[in-house]
């Protein structure tokens, strides 16, 4: 008997591999064009883009397996048009990017990787009190973007930094401030008050560009910006002119817009800019469970079984 005939967007990690050795057959994207009548699975590993058009060159699609939580790209109403579930993978992640969210603050607020930078260079030959004092992070004002999984979890690790909390949320969440010492803020309030913001919210239509030229401007000079979300979140050419102009003091990012940000893009050029290549959930142990998870979702969907974790 024939295995499933499964596309996948980039050449997947080994862990991954060995989950569906001897389940399906893989295609690489790049080689589509031959045989899409009988692809069965779309497994989307790198965030690749997912639109009706693609969903309908696939008559005998099954299912979509997102690798990520994120499904901003893919185009979820086309494939519930045409009765394809979507599977993802959140919450086994939400601890990681968490983490991930603090390092980005801790490096930003304490200048630590333009520290690392000046400690392996050749000016450094003497130590002095006076250099690279950064801005404290015990007892400031956090601000989170998204109060969701993610989120919350960013709020418990702040808790252990003697953090103010102001989230801003779509929809209050009564239960998690009785649980953890945060405080509902409109997005004005947290952008006026908050040292560091995170954001933490999907990209959707809305939250597109939700912090540009006019929220910049609503920041204090001393404020960090913290983004483990999505880049177009965040306008890059905003982001760029508060950094150049010290309207705020520095941003960390985990993504970028465009990702990766072009080789001679001025944020990279910039001491108060932070970057890394999207590594929140990239923890050998996050992405093991990643593997698992999209895999298990990716062949309920082949059977025509409910997925364990169904987005859409
Ligand atoms: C992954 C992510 O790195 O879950 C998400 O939405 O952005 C990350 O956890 C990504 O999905 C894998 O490409």
């Amino acid at each position: 008997m024939s295995l499933p005939r499964v596309v996948v967007d980039g050449p997947l990690a080994p862990n991954i591999l060995r989950l569906l050795e001897g389940q399906v057959e893989i295609h690489l994207w790049p080689a589509l064009d031959a045989g899409l009548e009988h692809v069965q699975g779309l497994y989307t590993y790198g965030h690749p883009r997912v639109d009706a058009e693609l969903i309908a060159r696939l008559p005998e699609l099954r299912v979509i397996s997102n690798f990520g939580v994120g499904v901003d790209h893919i185009d979820l109403a086309a494939a519930t048009r045409r009765g394809i579930p979507v599977g993802n993978t959140p919450d086994i992640l939400n601890g990681a990017t968490a983490d991930m969210a603090m390092a980005l603050l801790l490096a930003a607020g304490r200048r630590l990787v333009e520290g690392d930078r000046y400690a392996r260079g050749p000016t450094f030959v003497h130590y002095d009190p006076g250099y690279m004092l950064g801005r404290e992070i015990h007892h400031s004002t956090l601000g989170i973007v998204g109060l969701g999984r993610i989120g919350t979890e960013v709020a418990r690790r702040a808790v252990g930094f003697d953090m103010t909390i102001l989230y801003h949320n779509r929809h209050r969440r009564p239960e998690i401030e009785a649980v953890l010492p945060v405080r509902y803020a409109s997005l004005a309030e947290l952008l006026a008050e908050a040292d560091y913001i995170v954001l933490t919210v999907p990209l959707t239509p809305e939250t597109r560009g939700l912090i540009g030229r006019a929220e910049f401007a609503q920041m204090k000079p001393t404020a960090t910006l913290i983004n483990v979300a999505r880049g177009p979140v965040v306008d890059t050419e905003a982001l760029t002119e508060a950094l150049l102009r010290r309207r705020i003091y520095a941003a960390a990012v985990d993504v970028t817009d465009p990702e990766p940000l072009p080789r001679d893009h001025p944020l990279l050029r910039l001491e108060n800019f932070t970057v890394t290549p999207h590594l929140g959930s990239a923890t050998e142990q996050t992405r093991q469970r990643m593997a698992e998870l999209s895999v298990a979702n990716l062949m309920a969907g082949l059977r025509g079984e409910p997925l364990p974790c169904r987005v859409a």
